[in-house]
């Protein structure tokens, strides 16, 4: 594939605009390029595996809208069926059936959910079950791993992944101090630090949050008996496993990566892909926790547009097309070639770096490796992978703008996109070598 000065005039217009409307030109922080070389393209359409930018460049993606186009972007079918429940309204700020069918297949999908309640995106599920483990076990404090990400929840930004690793924000401003004092942290697959948490602070942790498959300090997974110690060591302290499944629900597997790993938590949150493009979030699991929300409980959450219906139809039909025979296998399939493609191309000219994948899901650092935390991920080489951003996207290939990011395919994405995008990759590392 050969280099072409990619014409973004449009994009840098449209973007130079936004600068003095919203800030940073943007809706949410990674968006702004601030971590890789140039400026942002600025989306016009998608469809399938592309995008298409302003000045009509196409592009491969492997964002996906950072989860939810797991089927391909405006799936034929997801948006046949939003134009037939679009004539009955938008939005009811009322029960409807659709709510009942997402939360059953939900429900009959996910290992750990007996009950689930629907919110509007996953900063939303994580805010309500935290608080729904605060009021589960009457204790105060949580265990988070450096690195993960849950949100932008006051009580979760602390040494937070995802666009505050990303711009280096280690801790937000305008989070009081007294917010995080009960948000204890650890390293990632480290179940000693957990342990000593538990030691110090008898009887006084409400629970455990992980992203089970981390994507928001770079793609790191669970080393063998992380998850299962994290299990055990929760029921022997009285305190609850949360699996943060906002990026892997329904992404790894149809049960997601607690079905995947065959570790059950209490709680789960998910989000993304059962909105199928559209805004949603969900949090669920055992009915006797569950029946503490409101108002079968007294523990108060609440959303105007909660379960609204179209949301509900996108999650459905999206469901629908992942359940379908051989979806996960083609989505493995496909992503194994791609990151094989992908460290291959830098081994051939010599470039340190380690990486993997699961389902549909992999990353990628540019370092010897192994990274087991984020403390490792930190060795990446982030201003070579800035470099690296931009050279592929002069050859066609949209990768998520941080190092510190995980990469998506989708069931849209073909044998021709991967080799063209692993193409692009090897002329792209003999560029920076
Ligand atoms: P939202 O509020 O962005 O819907 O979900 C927050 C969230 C919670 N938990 C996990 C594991 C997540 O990955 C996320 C959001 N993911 C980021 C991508 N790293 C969203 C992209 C963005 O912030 O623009």
């Amino acid at each position: 594939m050969t280099t072409s000065t990619l014409n973004t005039s449009r994009s840098q217009a449209i973007f130079g605009a936004a600068q003095g409307l919203m800030p940073g030109g943007v809706s949410s922080p990674v968006r702004a390029f601030q971590s890789v070389s140039g400026h942002p393209i600025v989306f016009d359409r998608v469809k399938g595996s592309y995008a298409w930018d302003v000045d009509g460049n196409k592009y491969i993606d492997y964002i996906g809208s950072w989860g939810p186009a797991i089927c391909g972007h405006a799936h034929p079918e997801v948006i046949n069926v939003l134009q037939e429940v679009i004539e009955k309204g938008t939005s009811f700020g009322a029960p409807c059936a659709l709510e009942n069918t997402l939360a059953k297949m939900v429900i009959d999908a996910v290992p750990s959910v007996e009950m689930v309640r629907f919110v509007n995106s996953g900063t939303e599920a994580c805010m309500a079950v935290l608080r729904l483990m605060r009021a589960y076990t009457g204790r105060d404090k949580v265990i988070k791993f450096e690195g993960c990400y849950h949100g932008h929840a006051d009580m979760f930004l602390v040494k937070a992944g995802s666009g505050v690793a990303t711009l280096g924000l280690p801790d937000s401003p305008g989070v009081p101090r007294s917010t995080t004092a009960n948000t204890l942290t650890a390293p990632y697959n480290g179940l000693e630090a957990v342990k000593a948490l538990f030691a110090e602070n008898p009887d006084a942790i409400s629970g455990v949050i992980l992203e089970p498959i981390v994507g928001n300090a770079g793609f790191i997974q669970p080393e063998p008996g992380f998850l299962e110690g994290l299990r055990e060591l929760t029921k022997e302290n009285g305190a609850l496993l949360i699996f943060d499944e906002v990026m892997t629900g329904f992404r790894i597997s149809y049960g997601g990566a607690q079905a995947h790993f065959g570790v059950i938590p209490d709680l789960t949150t998910m989000g993304k892909v059962i909105g199928g493009g559209l805004p949603v979030g969900a949090y669920g699991g055992r009915a006797d926790i569950m029946q503490m929300v409101s108002p079968a409980g007294p523990m108060y959450q609440a959303g105007t547009l909660s379960g609204n219906p179209l949301a509900m139809a996108a999650g459905i039909k999206t469901l629908e097309l992942l359940k379908q025979t051989g979806s996960y296998d083609k989505l493995a399939a496909t992503t194994e070639k791609l990151i094989t493609g992908i460290k291959d191309a830098a081994k051939e000219v010599g470039l340190p770096i380690t990486g993997g994948s699961v389902s549909a899901m992999f990353g990628f650092f540019l370092c010897e490796g192994p990274v087991r935390n984020f403390e490792e991920a930190k060795a990446t080489d982030s201003e070579r992978f800035g470099r690296l951003h931009r050279a592929m996207l002069e050859r066609g290939v949209y990768l998520a703008p941080s190092a510190f990011e995980a990469g998506f395919t989708s069931l849209a994405h073909s044998d021709t996109d991967i080799d063209a995008t692993v193409s692009a990759f090897r002329e792209s590392f003999a560029e920076i070598v």
